[in-house]
């Protein structure tokens, strides 16, 4: 039946009524990941699909963080042959280039991939900056900080809000923002790397980064995994530009990881 008469206030009673209804409902979380490029989205579709509770928070409008762009703005990723299952699993088309080395539409891998979280039971909050951690009395990760990023970007003072979530995932891509803000804020704070600091990426070589970033991608602070260019940017890993199996196969050991750290509990 449509509507003979719009009713202007039932649409924004509709909305924000459905939102606070979801965002309630996801105020305590088994996995909250931050940034929704490829390897949180790939973690997120993962965890959901095995069942637990996981959701994705994205400061920006869009997901898919620098998959969009390709590399140089020519929107195609290359991919090596042990991440293709991965964009296989979601129904991207991946075509052979020879030597091991596969091609993907950029577009048509961010909206699969993010589609497929989302059909697993992820659900993604965008416009939403994770802007610190909640810890418990031993210092341990227990949840995010939230704030939007339109207010961060505007630089207003405005109260954040929190969600607890019994592991949190830093998926933020090159600035590992998660692990800065730990650093920053948890005085004497120590990482799972070479010098328990939050190191920082190193320039592109692509064969070391890719042949690293699964190893990496671990928790170095109690309750915080790193994922994709996060734990290359963490441990003081190099770059990999735009070649992408990596971030999907590092998203997967997050995943996995994160399960088996949530059976434990
Ligand atoms: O950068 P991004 O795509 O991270 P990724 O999954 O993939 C890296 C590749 O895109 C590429 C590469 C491939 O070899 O090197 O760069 O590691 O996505 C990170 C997302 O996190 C968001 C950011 O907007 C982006 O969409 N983000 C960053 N900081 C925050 C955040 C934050 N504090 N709160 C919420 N979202």
């Amino acid at each position: 039946m449509s509507i003979r008469q719009i009713d202007e206030t039932r649409v924004t009673s509709l909305i924000v009524s459905h939102f606070a209804e979801d965002f309630l409902a996801d105020l305590r979380l088994d996995v909250a990941v931050v940034g929704a490029g490829p390897s949180g989205i790939t973690t997120a579709r993962l965890l959901a699909a095995e069942g637990h509770k996981v959701a994705v928070f994205e400061r920006s409008l869009h997901v898919g963080g620098g998959m969009w762009g390709g590399g140089m703005l020519f929107p195609r990723i290359v991919v090596q042959e042990e991440g293709i299952f991965l964009l296989e699993d979601v129904g991207v088309t991946v075509k052979s280039a020879g030597d091991g080395y596969y091609v993907a539409d950029s577009v048509e891998c961010v909206i699969k991939c993010a589609a497929a979280a989302l059909d697993a039971g992820a659900r993604i909050w965008v416009g939403m900056s994770v802007e610190d951690v909640m810890i418990d009395e031993d210092d341990r990760v227990r949840g995010v900080v939230l704030n939007w990023g339109a207010v961060e970007q505007a630089q207003w003072h405005v109260d954040p809000l929190a969600v607890r979530a019994k592991l949190v995932i830093d998926a933020t891509g090159h600035e590992c923002d998660v692990a800065r803000t730990i650093e920053r804020k948890i005085p004497g704070a120590r990482f799972d790397t070479d010098t328990g600091e939050a190191i920082g990426e190193r320039s592109m070589n692509a064969t070391v980064a890719e042949g690293h970033i699964v190893e990496l991608t671990k928790e170095v602070y109690p309750g915080l995994i790193v994922a994709g260019m996060a734990a290359s940017a963490v441990a003081g890993a190099p770059r990999m530009g735009a070649i992408f199996g990596g971030m999907f196969l590092s998203g997967q050991k997050a995943a996995q990881l994160a399960a088996e750290m949530l059976a434990q509990e």
